[in-house]
Parts: structure tokens; sequence; C-alpha cells
């Protein structure tokens, strides 16, 4: 143990232009916690590609020696070349808080039965931060009151959203749902698509998320937590269906907001444009709450008619204006005032006519929305996103096969087809043990959620589906990925893990005088580097794809917090987290 720690510091001694000595060796693992039977692995820093393998030791509270091993021998990470090597340590299954010391650098690790339980519970709070329209107060608060913002009972119909019936700047009261993320305006697709990911969890999972309990105004009510939750998003998005079935695409500003605090915001709030693709996420997602909710009759009355009669209005829209899309550059030509908001802009909505027909089937059994489902479902295998929600529907179908077997047997496969290869080069390339973050294309805006989360979501589905161990493990490796064990070492959720992301692009944390919200997900490394140098955005010359994050406000192409980026997160770690219960 002794000799190669010295090997190692000698070589870095010697190295001219050795970058990672050993006083700068970095230690890279799952912040938050390992439950005892998981797998469990750290990635460390070594400074040169033929350095040998690190000695490793762990040791208890006590400073008792519990475990000690060797790393692997030195792997080049794909995207960068970094030298790093491997530790595993998934012999140590007994709960404790320890220290994994490698030369003289140490990092906390913590075993627990619980780990992921706190975390779910705070993800899933995030919702009820990002409400508008009313106060956030204690008791539910948890340290984080602020006066409502938005009301939103004041808003004008845009004239490229007129109609005979409601002409241009037409009042309309559209309150109440979630900002969307750092900026202070709502957005029905990416409502919709959150609202299916967070209702299907619920779906798989209820009677684990029945005992969870959020301290939310509407707790103690006879329905869930987490669906009092939902309803709040959901009642907003009622409003937002014009009299003729369409779906505004948007309520916004005309331009985002600055970091002030959302009662302190004066400006004008607009409806925009119906789109297709708002109709159809709509239409879906109304479909699903009204099966989900029904249930609840006695808490929500005539919820569930309500929702079923707006997703068929919306659906017929849709069919009567199958391609109308949100081109913001287009509108601005031809309406003001101009609007420089969040586009969502989706120009192929093939997945999602195939979304709500699914929904609209398992909700009426109707076979003329089986057709429909069957009829538009794209040929090709896509992971979901809030532009493509066709694996949403494929879900669907694979949970729920009757009278379609041959036809879920094959998203099934493809699913798993998918999966394959990052789950190999998990096993041989990664040097995080991460079936995520090992190419390139990996590393886009939002990608800790829609690529790393999800694809640890996908784990668990394909686990569900078939009961075979891999996927689960590889959903662990995932969600290790965005809690520490990666290129940058942050755990990227607030609130949580010894180096957590503090400084996001969100407006509420910005403006909260306790500082930043707890349990949001942070965008993640963005290879675009979208964001402004005019903001003051200047990542580092020549930094990898896998490093390009700062942990840093103006940085919004790379550390903005948003509802459908939390989604995944919680769906993520409440099924690791059920398994425990
Ligand atoms: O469509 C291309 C695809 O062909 C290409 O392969 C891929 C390469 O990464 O890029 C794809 O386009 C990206 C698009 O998202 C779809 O994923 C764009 O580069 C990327 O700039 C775009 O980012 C979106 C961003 O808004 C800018 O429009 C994010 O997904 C989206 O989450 C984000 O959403 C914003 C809202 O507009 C406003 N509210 C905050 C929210 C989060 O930042
Ligand atoms: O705050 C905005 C964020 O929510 C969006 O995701 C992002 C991209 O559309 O834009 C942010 O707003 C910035 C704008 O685009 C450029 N000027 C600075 C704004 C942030 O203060």
């Amino acid at each position: 143990m002794k000799r190669s720690y010295f090997l190692l510091a000698c070589a870095c001694a010697l190295l001219t232009g050795c970058k990672h000595t050993s006083s700068s060796l970095e230690i890279r693992l799952n912040q938050v916690g390992f439950r005892p039977l998981q797998e469990k692995t750290a990635t460390i820093d070594v400074c040169t590609a033929d350095a040998a393998p690190c000695s490793v030791s762990i040791l208890s509270a006590s400073g008792d020696t519990v475990w000690t091993g060797t790393a692997s021998t030195t792997m080049l990470n794909p995207i960068s070349g970094k030298p790093r090597q491997l530790v595993d340590f998934s012999a140590l299954t007994t709960p404790g808080t320890y220290t994994l010391h490698v030369l003289e650098q140490s990092a906390q690790m913590i075993i627990a039965e619980r780990p992921y339980r706190s975390l779910t519970r705070q993800a899933l709070r995030a919702f009820y931060h990002q409400r508008t329209a009313m106060p956030i107060e204690e008791p539910f608060a948890e340290g984080y009151a602020r006066p409502a913002g938005h009301p939103d009972d004041h808003v004008l119909v845009h004239p490229s959203a007129a109609t005979d019936e409601r002409p241009a700047n037409t009042v309309i009261a559209s309150p109440g749902g979630w900002y969307d993320a750092g900026d202070y305006n709502k957005y029905i697709v990416n409502s919709g698509y959150t609202m299916g990911v967070f209702l299907m969890a619920y779906e798989q999972l209820s009677a684990y998320y029945d005992t969870l309990s959020l301290n939310i105004p509407e707790s103690g009510l006879r329905v869930p937590d987490m669906l009092a939750e939902a309803m709040y998003n959901i009642r907003w998005m009622l409003t937002m269906q014009d009299t003729d079935g369409g779906v505004y695409h948007k309520l916004t500003n005309p331009e985002f907001e600055s970091f002030i605090r959302p009662d302190e915001c004066q400006k004008p709030r607009y409806v925009v444009l119906k789109t297709t693709a708002a109709a159809l996420d709509f239409a879906a997602t109304m479909a699903l709450a009204a099966r989900v909710y029904a249930p609840y009759e006695d808490v929500y009355p005539s919820f569930v008619a309500e929702a079923t009669t707006a997703a068929l209005q919306a659906w017929d829209w849709a069919l009567a204006h199958p391609a109308i899309y949100y081109d913001q550059n287009a509108m601005n030509e031809q309406y003001t005032p101009a609007i420089i908001t969040g586009a969502y802009d989706d120009y192929d909505v093939q997945g999602e006519f195939y979304w709500a027909a699914t929904e609209l089937y398992l909700l009426t059994q109707n076979n003329v929305y089986r057709e429909a489902a069957l009829a538009y479902c794209p040929a090709v295998f896509t992971p979901a996103t809030w532009g493509d929600v066709t694996e949403l529907a494929s879900i669907e179908w694979m949970l729920h096969p009757q009278g379609v077997e041959e036809f879920a047997a094959e998203k099934k496969t493809a699913l798993l087809a998918h999966l394959m290869p990052y789950i190999e080069e998990a096993e041989t390339i990664s040097v995080h043990r991460s079936p995520y973050g090992n190419r390139e294309e990996d590393f886009f805006w939002g990608c800790n959620s829609e690529g790393c989360c999800w694809r640890g979501v996908e784990c668990l589905y394909a686990y569900r589906l078939t009961g075979e161990e891999k996927y689960l493990v590889n959903a662990e490796r995932c969600l290790n990925h965005v809690l520490g064990q990666n290129a940058t070492g942050f755990c990227y959720v607030t609130g949580f893990g010894t180096r957590p992301t503090k400084d996001p692009h969100h407006r509420l944390s910005y403006s909260h005088p306790k500082g930043t919200l707890p349990g949001f997900l942070a965008g993640g490394p963005n290879r675009m580097r979208q964001d402004a140098e005019t903001d003051g955005v200047r990542y580092p010359k020549n930094v990898s794809a896998d490093e390009s994050y700062l942990d840093f406000q103006p940085s919004y192409a790379s550390n903005e917090v948003t509802i459908n980026w939390n989604v995944t997160l919680f769906a993520l770690t409440a099924g690791l987290d059920a398994l425990q219960q």
C-alpha cells in the first residue's frame, strides 16, 4: 500500500506539466450515499496514464480502517483523455459515514438504509417552491417562505392567439401552476411532458408515493401529497384551453424578467399562439390525469369529467390543425409585442399525436384512439424529452399491453436495444462506471436530466419489465453520476452532497434572502455553451464537453433548473428508494 502511494507521488513529482499532483488529486463519488447492497465505486484522478494503481483505504467515523483495496489500472476518460482510476468497494455494506483515503486526500462516503429518501422528498418539494400565485408560507416553506408572485388573473390574449370570441388584448385569468424554470413564465409543452413523467412515475409506485409526506398546504387531504402537488399545475393547464379547444403555447412576459423577487414583477403577461404540440401534450396530460385521479372524485368533484372533455376537445382541435408550430421569429414578424422568451419549439408532432392517442385510449378504451396511436407511432426509437414524447407512449403500451401484445413487445425490444450499448460502455470504457457520459453528444442543454437521469429511469422501466439485475445496477450508476461521480466532481442537486451546485440560474433562489432553494437539479455540462459572454459567462479555454459547466448564475445553458429536469430526478431516486421500503 505504502509503496504505490510512494510511486505515484514520485511519478507526479517528476513529471513536468503534471496537473494532477497528489495535492490536487480528486475523489469523485456519489456524495449523497449508497444503499448497503448496491455496487459502490469511486473515480480518482491520477497524474499520468502509466501511474500504478492507487491504494485506497476507508476509515469509519471513529478512525478504524474498515476496508483497504487497490484501484484499477489507469483508464483514459473517453471525452477529455484525462487519466483516471476506478475503485470498487462494494464489499463494504455496513451503514455508516466513512472517509475514503487515497494518498493524503480523502472524501466523505456514506452508506445508509435509505440514502435517497430525503433527496426524493426535496426534489418533489421543489415543485411546491415553484408555485405561482400563492404565498409560500410556514410551516410548509421549511425556511424558504416568500410572498406570492404572478397572480395571472389579468392576462392578455396576444394578437397571435386572437379569435372572434377573444380578440387581441382580451383579458383572461390563468392563475396557478408552477414557474417553468429559472424564469417566471409558464409553458404548456414543457408542463405536459413534465406531468406525463410525473403521473407515470406515480402510477408505477403509488404505494410508495402515498407514504411520502411533502408538508404542503394540501397535506392531510384524502389524496397523496404528490397528486395534490401535481393538481396545482393541472388546474392551471386547464385554464390555458381556448373556447375552441385549442391550447395556448405559453403564458409569458414579452421578455425575460430580471433577477428580482416574483412579487416585485410588473411586466404584462400574455397567452400566445395556439399550437398543435400544446394541444396534444395538453390532451395527453388531461387524459392521463383523468385516469390517475379517478379514485379521488370526492376530493376533486367533477375533475374527471372536466379533464376528459378538455382532452377530447384538444385532440379534435389538433386533428383540425395538425401543423401549427411555434416559430417565435416568424410570429414576431407578424405581431406585436414581440415575444422573446423560451420557445419550446417542436416542429415534429408525430410523437405527440401518438402519446395523446395512447392516453385517450387508456382512458376511454375507445378503439378509434388505439388505431390512431398505432398509426401515428414513429418507426424510430427516441428517448423522451419535452420536444419528443414518443417514448412516454411506448412505455404506456409496455405497461398496458392488452390487445396489442406484439406491438408492446416490439417497443420493449427497442428500449432494451437502445440501452445495450450504453450499458456495455459502463463496463468497458467508462471512468465513472456509468452508462451515461462516455460520448460527447451526452452533454447538451439539460443533459443531467434528459440524458443522465432519464437513462436511469429507462433502466428502471427495463428492470421492471425484465427483472434483470443489470438494469437496476445501471439505474444506480446514472444516479451516482449526477450525485458526484462525474467529470466536474459536482453533486448537481442543490442542498445535497459535499460539493453541491450552489449558484443556479434560478430567479427564485437568487432573489431569496436565504439563498439557493434545496432539491433542484442543475442542467449540467453543455458542449454547445450557448450562454452569453455579454452576461459574463466565460468557460475555460479548450474545456471538454463533460466539463462545460459553470456553477455561476448567469450560465443558463449549463446551470438553470426546471420542472422537467426535476421530474426525472425524483422518478429515479424514488424508484431506487422504493426498493428499500
Ligand atoms: O434539435 C437539435 C438536434 O438536432 C441536435 O442534435 C441537438 C444537439 O445537442 O440540438 C438540438 O437542439 C437543441 C434543443 O434544445 C433540443 O434539444 C438546442 O441545441 C438547444 O439549444 C435547445 O435547448 C433548449 C433551450 O431551452 C433553448 O431553446 C432546452 O432543451 C430547453 O430545456 C430550454 O428551455 C428553457 C425555456 O426555453 C425557458 N425556460 C427555461 C428552460 C430551461 O433552460
Ligand atoms: O433566464 C433565461 C432562461 O430562463 C432561459 O433558459 C435562457 C435561454 O432562453 O434565457 C435566459 O435569459 C437570458 C437571455 O436569454 C439573454 N439575456 C440574459 C437573460 C438572463 O438574465
